[in-house]
């Protein structure tokens, strides 16, 4: 038993230190500001007080988290014009109110906040945008549609670049945070010339919005100009551009002074087999993939799936699901009609591209996300169904080129289908069908893509597809909406609910989408 008075003073100072950890406010949702025009500084230092030991969050500073401004003796016009040269923005959802200090004493009174009532309110002539401010965005990105025309393509840039910089600091945090302020700016109607159209967006946090409030007025931010002239941040790029290199490899890379291609080449470290691959295709693995391409490559991967598995349909996801025109890599999910179909085909499709001189680079895994995920654990024998190949795909430069690809695949899926042996073809026959029709061999007729295949079973088909297709945010986005406002965990397997603790069963996204409550937003508008 805590005694009284050390109680006391626990409860009422709800925003002290408590041996190091805050205590949870009585009243989270209400930041209150007291105006110091014509109340006077000792009386608001009083009456801040006063609210604290009554458990309110009081703030010095005004800011975008207040909800409450209270003012004395001030005509609604006054607080009006005191507000407008505040450099503040609000989150949604929380509405500002403009309040007498009559609500004050009652509240204190109280021992809460009352209701507001017309009076509480102070009186102001015009029609006040700011009360008014209707919150138009929605706080989650699978709330909202966020098609490919971005309006606000200079804003989002700047803040995607310090989302990518603190991802590649290993400051995940920080670059949600960005990713979320930049995804928001995505999916607004029109561009964003003055800091008074941001008004009840959600998302923007204090950096995001000095960010903003930079570009605006100066055409680009300090901050990210500066970020993009730094050495470090030059590095991280160029490491991390190279495939099977994440963030953590890079900076101990850096560390040891490696900064270049070069530098690494000459390091002597030991690179893995999918580092070397990566340095070996570096211009063409940075290089961008064309809807084009993507399909050329749909129509292998489709035409090596339906002579290893008739019936097996294959699915471009990813960016290009999207409606994407350029993306840095393909993505296809393979599934069959019927359930367990689908066993064993993905290192017979392995077998079959790299027979044909496909892939530059492959790696077969069992799906990381059983092992990573948090949500509950899927039934053991879904464990070795779902596989992914990460692959460097070898595409053909031209559709001439391309032609010759298909049509030696058409005459070993033949062969195979006689019961030859498609699977024997030998190095060199390989790589003739690359060469032109005189035997030389062009300059490279051909382009490094990175290629990733998945394969599914039918009944968590709908869970990849929709956790394929992205972006990134959205599929985020979609789990945190199903865990803080559903209890429910989604991963690309399943989807299960805590509360009646089972897994709902889906056969397409929008069962999915309504099974979460939310309405449905078709691929093309996934673009947060
Ligand atoms: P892009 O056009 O630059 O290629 O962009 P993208 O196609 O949107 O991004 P991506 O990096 O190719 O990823 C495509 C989707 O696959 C994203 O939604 C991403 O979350 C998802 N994804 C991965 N890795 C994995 C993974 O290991 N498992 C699953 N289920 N999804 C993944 O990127
Ligand atoms: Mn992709």
């Amino acid at each position: 038993m805590v005694p009284l008075k050390r109680r006391k003073v626990a409860g009422n100072n709800s925003v002290a230190e408590q041996g190091g950890t805050k205590t949870p406010p009585k009243f989270p949702e209400v930041f209150l500001f007291l105006l110091e025009r014509k109340m006077g500084a000792s009386r608001r230092a009083f009456l801040s007080q006063l609210g604290r030991k009554k458990g309110f969050q009081v703030e010095e500073l005004f800011s975008a988290s207040v909800t409450h401004v209270i003012s004395e003796n001030n005509s609604g016009d006054e607080v009006r014009a005191w507000l407008d040269s505040q450099d503040r923005t609000r989150r949604c959802p929380a509405p500002l109110h403009l309040l007498d200090i009559s609500w004050f004493t009652e509240s204190m009174s109280a021992g809460h906040p009352v209701q507001i009532l017309d009076r509480h309110k102070v009186q102001v002539q015009q029609a006040d945008e700011v009360e008014v401010a209707v919150c138009s965005v929605p706080s989650y990105a699978c709330q909202r549609r966020t098609s490919l025309d971005n309006h606000n393509t200079v804003l989002t840039d700047a803040l995607s670049l310090l989302a990518e910089n603190a991802e590649l600091s290993d400051q995940d945090g920080r670059g949600v945070a960005f990713r979320r302020a930049a995804a928001v700016m995505k999916s607004l109607p029109e561009p964003v010339t003055s800091m008074t159209q941001l008004r009840g967006l959600p998302c923007l946090g204090e950096h995001s919005l000095r960010v903003i409030r930079d570009v605006l007025a100066n055409g680009a931010s300090r901050e990210v100009e500066s970020m993009k002239q730094s050495k470090q941040y030059k590095a991280l790029k160029v490491l991390t551009g190279v495939f099977g290199v994440g963030a953590k490899t890079a900076a101990r890379w850096i560390r040891e002074g490696i900064h270049t291609l070069h530098q690494l080449r000459n390091s002597g470290h030991a690179l893995n087999r999918a580092q070397q691959a990566g340095l070996e295709h570096y211009d063409d693995l940075n290089q961008q993939v064309s809807k084009a391409e993507a399909e050329a490559i749909q129509q292998i991967v489709e035409e090596v799936v339906a002579s290893v598995l008739p019936g097996a349909k294959v699915t471009l996801t990813g960016g290009f699901r999207r409606g994407k025109l350029m993306g840095h890599d393909v993505d296809f999910l393979i599934t069959h009609p019927e359930e367990g179909r689908e066993v064993g085909l993905m290192s017979k499709v392995v077998s079959w591209l790299e027979s044909q001189g496909f892939l530059l680079y492959q790696k077969t895994t069992r799906n990381s996300y059983l092992v990573s995920d948090d949500s509950p654990a899927l039934p053991s024998s879904n464990m070795d169904r779902f596989e992914r190949c990460l692959s460097i795909f070898k595409l053909a430069q031209d559709q001439t080129h391309r032609a010759k690809q298909l049509g030696a695949l058409h005459l070993d899926t033949a062969e195979r289908r006689r019961g030859d042996s498609g699977l024997q073809t030998d190095q060199d026959s390989r790589s003739q069908r690359i060469q032109t029709p005189g035997g030389q061999e062009d300059t490279k007729p051909w382009r490094a893509v990175r290629v990733d295949l998945v394969v599914s079973p039918i009944s968590q088909f709908a869970f990849a597809v929709l956790g394929w297709t992205g972006s990134k945010l959205f599929e985020r986005e979609l789990r945190r909406w199903a865990g803080q406002e559903k209890a429910m965990s989604l991963s690309s397997h399943a989807l299960y609910d805590n509360k009646q603790g089972k897994y709902l069963q889906a056969s397409s996204e929008e069962e999915i989408f309504a099974h979460l409550d939310l309405e449905f937003i078709p691929p093309s508008e996934r673009n947060a």
